[in-house]
């Protein structure tokens, strides 16, 4: 049995400074980006992944939610540039988990496919998309615990809290503190 906890760190910052194999995104469905998140990743990372972007739109027609691709990170430090998009929080009867936690495992199983063995995701949908930040934590790390359970590829995800309270209840969420 693999101890998925032993695998996640949770660190407070900027995604688009780590030195990882690959971070995601949380991009919108016309993979054009945006602001939050998306917005820093392509202003970090300069035009190339913007216009790997639009091929994938020229062939697929954009990315739906919970869905993933995959481009280059053009000036990031990173390897790869994993963009997902997370639902939008319609008050929790849309399937929100669902699709939410679907985001975690695309970008996840794309890494393994690419090879990476270390990845960085920021708290999907708590932005702009309005997810409850609390239910969120709860998603992210049970899907990515189950995850690391049955996949011994990745050697290392990392949450990256922007703010103070995505990480105190991803604190809680992974047992680092006592409730
Ligand atoms: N590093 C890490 N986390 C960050 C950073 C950063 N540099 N900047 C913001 N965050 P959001 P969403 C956190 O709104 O809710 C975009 O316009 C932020 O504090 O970026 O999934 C897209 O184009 C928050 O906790 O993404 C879509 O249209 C988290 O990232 C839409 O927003 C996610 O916030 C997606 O909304």
């Amino acid at each position: 049995m693999i101890n998925a906890t032993s695998k996640i760190e949770l660190i407070k910052g900027d995604i688009t400074k780590l030195s990882v194999d690959a971070i995601v995104n949380a991009a919108n469905s016309s993979l054009l980006g945006g602001g939050g998140v998306d917005g820093a990743i392509h202003r970090a990372g300069g035009p190339e992944i913007l216009a790997e972007c639009k091929k994938i739109v020229a062939r697929q027609g954009g990315c739906k939610t919970g869905e993933a691709v995959i481009t280059t990170a053009g000036k990031l430090p990173s390897k790869f540039l994993i963009h997902t998009v997370g639902p939008v929080w319609n008050g929790g009867g849309k399937d929100e988990a669902e699709k939410l936690s679907n985001c975690y495992i695309n970008s996840l199983q794309l890494a393994v496919m690419s090879g990476a063995k270390s990845i960085a995701f920021p708290n999907i949908s708590t932005g702009v998309y309005g997810y409850p930040k609390f239910e969120a934590a709860q998603v992210a790390v049970k899907t990515v615990s189950r995850f690391l359970t049955k996949n011994d590829k990745i050697e290392k995800v990392i949450f990256v809290c922007f703010d103070e309270e995505n990480f105190l209840f991803l604190e809680r969420e992974l047992g680092l503190v006592k409730s």
